[in-house]
C-alpha cells in the first residue's frame, strides 16, 4: 500500500447523524481486530476525523481513520480494497486557460474525470485532452451550469461523484476531505467556504450577502446548520441521485439538490474549503437574475411533497467499510 497524500484532517459536525454511524464503524471495525491500533486520549473538545488517504493495490483510494470522539481518541486502519469508485464532473464553458490549474491536480486515484463542454468556442475540449489523456469529454446538450451536471452525472459511474470547478476556484487537493467524509459514512459532503477552515477570495460582497440571506432561508426551511448554500464543491454517493433528481439548468442546481439531500434525511456534512479567485475570465453567474432562481427554488422544494425516487426504490445504503 502506497501512501499517497500526506495525513489531512476534516471536521465533521458532532450534532448530525453521521455520529452513530462512525460509532457503528468504530465498532464493526475493532470487531475484526485487524491491524487495528487504539489510542485513547482526553480532552478532545469535539467529534473530529481525521482521514489519510492512501492508495490500495488496485489503484483505489482507501482511508485509515482517527476518531476524536468525546474525550476520546481512536485510531484504527481500514482495510485495503475498499471498492468505491470516484468520478469528477467538470463543468466548463470557455475555461481553456483555465484549465491547466484544475485537470493536472486531480488525484490520479480517481476512477475518472468527465468534463461537460457548454459548447465553449475557445477551444476547451482539446485543451482538456491534451492536459489530461482519458479524460472525457461530454458536449452538452442541454442549457446552462445545472445541464451541464445533470449530463455529468448521467455519463459518471463511480460510487462517489465529486463536482468541481474547471475556473481554477475550486482545489482539486481538496478532492480526498470530500471523498474521506463520504467514505466515513455520509450521504452528502457539502463544501463550505463559511466554516472553520474554509474561506474565499472569490466572492465579491454581494454575493456574500446575497448566500447568506439564502443560506439563512434554508437553515429555517429544512432545519439545519449548514454554513454555505451557493457553492459549487460537492461529492455525494451516485446512489443517491434518484433522491436528489438534478432537474434544474442554471445555478440553483446545487440549492435544488441540498433541499433534497436534507428534506429526505441524507446524512449532509460539511466539508471546509478554500475558493480560491477564477484565475481568468469572468464569473457567468448574474447576482441577481440568479439569485432569485435560487429563492425560487428553495420556496417551491419547501413547499413540494417529497417524492419517491424514481421506480420507487429506496435509496441504496452505503456499503459498509470494511
Ligand atoms: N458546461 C457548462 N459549464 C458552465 C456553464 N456555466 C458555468 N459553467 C461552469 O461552471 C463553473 C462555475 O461557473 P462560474 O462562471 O465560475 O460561476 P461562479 O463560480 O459561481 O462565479 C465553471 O467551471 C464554469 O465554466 C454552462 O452553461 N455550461
Ligand atoms: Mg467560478
Amino acid at each position: 500500500m502506497v501512501v499517497t497524500h500526506a495525513p489531512i484532517a476534516i471536521t465533521i459536525d458532532c450534532a448530525q447523524p453521521l455520529l452513530p454511524h462512525l460509532h457503528t464503524l468504530v465498532r464493526s471495525m475493532l470487531s475484526e481486530a485487524d491491524g487495528i491500533e487504539v489510542v485513547l486520549r482526553h480532552g478532545e473538545p469535539q467529534v473530529r476525523v481525521v482521514n489519510e488517504v492512501v492508495q490500495s493495490p488496485e489503484g483505489r483510494p482507501d482511508v485509515r481513520q482517527v476518531l476524536l470522539n468525546g474525550g476520546a481518541r481512536e485510531t484504527f486502519s481500514l482495510r485495503s480494497g475498499l471498492d468505491q469508485t470516484v468520478s469528477i464532473v467538470v463543468p466548463a464553458l470557455n475555461e481553456a486557460e483555465n484549465l491547466c490549474h484544475v485537470l493536472p491536480r486531480i488525484p490520479t486515484w480517481v476512477h475518472e474525470v468527465i468534463l461537460i463542454d457548454g459548447r465553449s468556442i475557445d477551444h476547451t475540449a482539446d485543451v482538456a485532452r491534451e492536459l489530461r489523456p482519458g479524460i472525457r469529454i461530454v458536449e452538452q446538450r442541454s442549457r446552462g451550469k445545472g445541464g451541464a451536471l445533470r449530463e455529468g452525472f448521467e455519463s459518471a459511474s463511480g460510487d462517489i461523484i465529486v463536482t468541481i470547478d474547471a475556473d481554477g476556484s475550486t482545489d482539486p487537493g481538496e478532492i480526498p476531505f470530500f471523498v474521506g467524509a463520504l467514505l466515513a459514512g455520509a450521504d452528502y459532503a457539502k463544501g463550505t467556504r463559511f466554516a472553520q477552515g474554509g474561506g474565499s477570495s472569490d466572492i465579491s460582497l454581494l454575493r456574500r450577502l446575497g448566500n447568506l440571506v439564502l443560506t439563512i432561508m434554508f437553515r429555517l426551511l429544512f432545519r439545519n446548520r449548514c454554513t454555505d448554500l451557493c457553492y459549487g464543491y460537492n461529492a455525494f454517493r451516485a446512489s443517491a441521485l434518484p433522491i436528489l433528481r438534478p432537474d434544474s439548468d442554471g445555478f440553483e442546481i446545487e440549492t435544488l439538490m441540498s433541499a433534497r439531500a436534507m428534506r429526505a434525511g441524507l446524512k449532509v456534512v460539511e466539508v471546509p474549503s478554500h475558493e480560491a479567485s477564477r484565475v481568468h475570465g469572468q464569473s457567468n453567474l448574474k447576482a441577481f437574475e440568479d439569485g432569485w432562481r435560487i429563492l425560487r427554488t428553495l420556496m417551491r422544494e419547501s413547499f413540494t411533497k417529497q417524492q419517491q425516487p424514481a421506480g420507487g426504490e429506496p435509496m441504496a445504503r452505503p456499503r459498509q467499510l470494511a
